[in-house]
């Protein structure tokens, strides 16, 4: 018998369907809602379900214990023409109840009505208790191998390609809530690999608000929003949550990444993502190390600023999840490497004098510089969210041989809790054979029955020892890849409801941080508390907050005072002196732009070769061109425009091609839409165009036209010739200066932050 576990054959079908889904017909413009465009009346022609769209795809077709399930997986759900009862039946009238005569009562006896009806009410389950609000893509982990000397997990080998689901959430809003909120973002992946389901289930900020999970229902009852009335939602500037981490100040460190650019992240796509927690790899030899796990967007790390987020929360509510589809549909498919920053496990577990096992620390790239071991790309979205996004249930304690965790007070919390809430959530015990969940490895385990037993069990014996089922399931030994807790050994001592003593140096690091960040940054931090402490009631909480910054910085401490008004204290800890950890900030470097999107503003008179141009340009530099215009009536045929004057709003672009200057449209009424100046107050330029490029110099973004644009920037009053504006007659130059800026994101020469 081959004892060995090879990474099953769904591996390669995943391959060859990223191979696919790269090669596919990409479409204009993504955001289609349906696989194929409607008819104007309803169709009337029985036909099969439409395929998914060519952007899909589902959990692989697997049984639930990993057999090869076969069949199309888009044909799983819904097959024949025919709408039908739960049970197959064919229904002939959906939209009337059996009554007794038109006008009389409706009949106990419609199965129909009441199956139709009970089903509805059943429909929700309950929201995640953090991390509700979230969206999911589908794609495939490729290993470099360059893990082999630390790690001897199969997925991590070179060219082992792994399954993967993704998932991003905010933590503390409700499942509608709005995605540009400030917060902690999650970061969950699901590796498929061929010995059992890996879940990496991280944040986007490297440290954590608390140092012991049995801390974690506090930190997060002070987040959400206040019992009493239920606000605010989703957003940390309250009352109970500053009150909260300015008392337990182990969550400064966290609470500082939050206040910084980090909080509010442009994309899904351009976040970091990190394993918080230290965790144990084991190499082949048995040799441990101590690791802590990073995700590196290609894209790089990018945010947006504060008002461009709050705009965001009311124009476009569902931003980020927007920007992960609408990316795959477009083929930019967001991609990041995993590395691991590698330390000695000793047994003090420290490194530098940093303890390993305190989650509100980390250790500076500069000290271990993070190795690379592997490449994920996300290929296809879900086809279905609640199937998919929402069902996924990840679990920290989700590890495959080579990984281990360590004993973090954090961590060890986590491996109790996501199993737990997963029961109430997914309603019972077997939600491993949820499709999104099912592992691609076989599975023997012996758990039975339970709510939603999906499995139809063979065999007498489901305990061991047995020999009545020939003694199976058999014991695998290291040889045969069972999983072997590692032997780390445990210090004498005696039960105590206590931390270690470097678990109590709670500035160090949010010190680092600040004086890590360029000015840009501080000042966006010093904006970031300002906002969030002004819309505190309470003046002693805002007080105590001020010392907590004073304990960090004077020059932030006495910046947020000023904005608030009070007096900034002196400090009550010795500053530490670290050497600054220019990793930390996110202004750095160049980045492609593969999925950018770029409004292009085309007045009533616009020349529509130029706009052709322009478009073109902007696609062949895989960015998606948005045309906005004064109504929506297509420039040309093959010209069609996605915005209106009234409806456009400049925080949907990342950069604006402004293609002349267009005069007020008739709607251009303070009147009729908000958004208007009085008629002509904006010199013979549409004020709404006055407004979008206003609100885009404003938010440092890239902008760009022709020479008969100039119109358009004075009508905003902005000189053509400061930093981000490119201003040429060739839409090839005007496309490439665009490109330039978009690599570093945002034109921050544009403001140079206040000399200290
Ligand atoms: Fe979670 N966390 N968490 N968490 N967490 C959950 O699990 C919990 C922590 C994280 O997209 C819950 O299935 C405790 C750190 C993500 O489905 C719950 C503690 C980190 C997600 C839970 C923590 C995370 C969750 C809610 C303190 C970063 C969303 C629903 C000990 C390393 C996963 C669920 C998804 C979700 C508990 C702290 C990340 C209640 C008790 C630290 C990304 O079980």
């Amino acid at each position: 018998m081959d004892k060995s576990n090879p990474v099953p054959k769904v591996v390669d079908a995943v391959a060859d369907e990223t191979a696919e889904l790269r090669d596919r017909e990409l479409p204009d413009l993504p955001g289609a809602p349906g696989a194929r465009p409607p008819t104007l009346a309803e169709p009337t022609e029985p036909q099969e379900p439409l395929p998914p769209k060519p952007d899909q795809s589902a959990p692989a077709p697997l049984s639930a214990t990993a057999r090869p399930a076969g069949g199309d997986p888009a044909l799983r759900a819904q097959e024949g023409a025919f709408l039908t009862t739960a049970q197959g039946r064919r229904v002939t009238d959906s939209d009337h109840s059996l009554k007794a005569g038109p006008r009389g009562p409706v009949l106990l006896q419609d199965h129909h009505l009441r199956e139709k009806i009970t089903h509805f009410d059943h429909e929700r389950i309950p929201e995640r208790v953090v991390h509700a609000r979230g969206a999911a893509a589908h794609g495939v982990f490729r290993g470099y191998g360059t893990a082999a000397g630390v790690c001897q997990a199969a997925f991590l080998a070179e060219g082992v390609q792994t399954p993967v689901f993704v998932r991003f959430s905010t933590v503390l809003g409700s499942r509608g809530s709005a995605d540009t909120v400030r917060d902690t973002r999650g970061f969950a992946t699901k590796f498929y690999t061929g010995e059992g389901v890996f879940d990496l289930v991280g944040n986007n900020i490297p440290v954590f608000f608390i140092q012991d999970a049995i801390k974690f229902p506090d930190v997060i009852h002070a987040g959400k929003p206040h019992p009493d009335r239920e606000i605010p939602q989703a957003q940390s500037a309250h009352d109970t949550f500053w009150d909260f981490v300015s008392l337990h100040t182990e969550a400064t460190h966290h609470t500082l990444w939050n206040m910084s650019d980090r909080g509010i992240p442009r994309s899904y796509r351009m976040m970091e993502g990190f394993g918080v927690h230290t965790f144990r790899l084991v190499n082949a030899e048995g040799a441990s190390s101590l690791v802590k796990f990073h995700w590196k967007p290609k894209a790089g790390v990018h945010s947006l600023v504060w008002e461009e987020a709050q705009l965001l929360n009311g124009t476009d509510p569902d931003f980020h999840r927007r920007d992960l589809a609408d990316a795959i549909e477009a083929g930019a498919f967001p991609e990041w490497e995993l590395g691991i920053q590698v330390f000695p496990d000793t047994d003090g577990q420290t490194f530098h004098g940093i303890d390993l096992l305190d989650p509100t620390k980390l250790v500076p790239e500069e000290l271990a510089p993070v190795r690379p071991v592997g490449l994920m790309t996300l290929t296809a979205n879900p086809t279905n969210y609640f199937a998919e996004t929402e069902q996924v249930a990840f679990h920290p304690g989700h590890l495959v041989p080579g990984i281990d965790v360590t004993d973090d007070p954090l961590l060890a919390g986590r491996l109790f809790s996501y199993l737990d809430t997963q029961i109430t959530r997914l309603g019972g015990p077997n939600f491993a054979q949820i499709p999104v969940n099912r592992t691609h490895a076989p599975v023997n385990d012996m758990l039975r029955d339970g709510f939603h037993q999906d499995a139809v069990h063979t065999g007498v014996a489901p305990y061991k020892p047995n020999s009545l089922d020939g003694g199976c399931p058999f014991f695998a030994g290291p040889a045969e890849r069972g999983y072997v807790d590692f032997p780390t050994p445990v210090p004498a001592a005696a039960k105590v409801r206590e931390a270690p003593a470097s678990f109590s140096d709670h500035f160090s690091q949010p010190r680092l941080f600040w004086l890590s960040l360029t000015p840009t940054e501080q000042q966006h931090v010093i904006a970031a508390y300002t906002f969030e402490l002004s819309k505190v009631h309470e003046q002693a909480i805002k007080e105590r907050t001020l010392q907590v910054l004073a304990n960090i910085d004077p020059r932030l401490c006495s910046e947020v005072a000023a904005g608030l008004s009070l007096p900034a204290p002196h400090r009550s800890e010795q500053l530490a002196d670290p050497e600054p950890s220019p990793a930390l900030s996110q202004l750095a470097g160049s980045w492609p732009v593969e999925g950018r999107v770029i409004g292009i503003v085309a007045g009533p008179a616009a020349d529509v070769g130029r706009v052709r141009e322009a478009r073109d340009a902007v696609r062949a530099a895989g960015m998606t061109a948005l045309l906005v215009a004064p109504t929506g009536a297509p420039l040309a045929e093959d010209v069609p425009v996605q915005r209106t004057f009234a409806a456009a709003r400049s925080v949907e672009f990342d950069a604006l091609l402004v293609l002349g200057a267009p005069t007020p449209g008739a709607d251009d009424l303070g009147a009729r839409d908000a958004k208007s100046a009085p008629h002509g107050a904006a010199g013979g330029v549409d004020s709404r165009v006055t407004l979008l490029v206003g609100e885009a110099y404003r938010h440092a973004k890239p902008l760009a036209g022709p020479t008969d644009a100039h119109p358009v920037w004075a009508s905003a009053s902005l000189d053509p010739h400061t930093p981000g504006i490119v201003t040429t007659d060739s839409a090839a130059d005007l496309v490439n200066g665009l490109v330039g800026h978009l690599g570093t994101h945002r034109v921050w020469d544009r403001f140079p932050p206040p000399a200290n």
